[in-house]
């Protein structure tokens, strides 16, 4: 029995399009999905804002609420808790050079519109976290835009979000690149770094998403224990990724099972979920899975998380220690590989 509880969002069960070729897959509607995310485990779903609210600049703020509200309620017949919403500014015409950073002033206003209705929608869900994933925040011309110019319009976006409610938590979710060539908040460190610049840090904190932090060069659970350290792991976007190249989001733990266990080590060792967190996955299926399969990849990160639980829980840390004490650290690295491998 896991001592984790877990979430996912609508667009973890896709199509299969990709900027290649067409969907390969039928599209599931969303009340499907939601019965099926209960069914498989999750107790908490994930979305951004127009996944709740879908053709979102069509209606009045009033409205947005109302429909936000008739969701929570079928959220609640599935016993479906709300993780977070997520502006998604990186669809919609006006956010084609970016949003809070955009370079057109009417652009930085309506993207300030979608987290405002966010942080509405949020409430009507019954949660206090909004999501920001910089998708276009950056550059894809580096001399478009100052840096430090395009770093303290971030600030200022989350000032005015906390400002707006007292109560919501902002949790930058950070990713190097893709789609822009330079982010402005790359890892987990921009976010720490971010968070101490707002009016109210303990509000602002980190999503560390396996493969973005392994699209950076760095070691997911070494980001995740850095978060943890300050305080501001606010949740995971838990997959994989196979190095630095466009990002996969593949099964939890399927390219570098070591890396994915010591992900759950440290979550578990530093008492991740005690306060409500999550373990949230961001997982694709294959463009060549079957329709059949649509949820497989969901099934799997699951399954391979919680063996790997099962592996954290039998680690044995007393042997550890005297590994660390002889400093013979060939006999521990082998020690993980044969718990990892099931090798007595
Ligand atoms: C893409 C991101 C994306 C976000 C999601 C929530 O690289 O990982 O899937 O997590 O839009 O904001
Ligand atoms: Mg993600």
């Amino acid at each position: 029995m896991s001592k984790f509880k877990f979430s996912v969002g609508p667009w973890n069960v896709h199509a299969g399009a990709d900027s290649y070729g067409p969907a390969t897959r039928q599209e599931i509607d969303f009340d499907t999905k939601l019965a099926k995310f209960a069914e498989l485990g999750f107790s908490a779903i994930q979305f951004h804002d127009d996944d709740a609210v879908p053709n979102i600049n069509a209606y009045t703020e009033e409205e947005i609420k109302e429909k936000a509200a008739a969701l929570k309620k079928k959220l609640d017949k599935y016993n479906l808790a709300a993780e977070f919403v997520a502006p998604r500014l990186w669809m919609d015409d006006h956010t084609i050079d970016g949003g809070f950073m955009s370079t057109s002033e009417k652009d930085r206003e309506y993207a300030m519109w979608r987290a405002y209705r966010s942080i509405d929608i949020a409430k009507e869900l019954g949660c206090d976290m909004i999501v920001l994933w910089l998708a276009r925040e950056g550059t894809l011309c580096a001399e478009s835009k100052s840096p430090v110019w395009a770093t303290k319009q971030l600030i200022a976006a989350i000032n005015k979000m906390l400002e707006y409610d007292p109560k919501i938590r902002v949790c930058i979710e950070p990713k190097p690149n893709e789609p822009i060539d330079r982010s402005i908040c790359g890892t987990i460190g921009h976010v720490m770094a971010v968070s101490a610049a707002t009016i109210d840090p303990s509000r602002v904190g980190g999503n560390l998403e396996s493969a973005h932090a392994i699209l950076a060069g760095l070691d997911p659970a070494h980001e995740i224990g850095f978060a943890l350290a300050m305080g501001k792991l606010m949740t995971v976007h838990l997959n994989d990724q196979n190095g630095i190249r466009y990002d996969q989001d593949k099964t939890f733990g399927v390219e570098n099972l070591r890396a994915a266990f010591n992900q759950v080590k440290v979550l578990k060792e530093n008492g991740y979920g005690d306060h409500g967190e999550y373990v949230g996955l961001d997982v694709k299926a294959m463009r060549t899975t079957r329709d059949e399969d649509s949820y497989k990849h969901l099934e799997n990160s699951l399954s391979i998380f919680k063996y790997l639980e099962e592996k954290a829980d039998k680690f044995d840390y007393e042997f550890q220690k005297k590994c660390v004490a002889n400093r013979d650290f060939e006999a521990l690295e082998m020690y993980v590989m044969k718990l990892l491998m099931g090798v007595e």
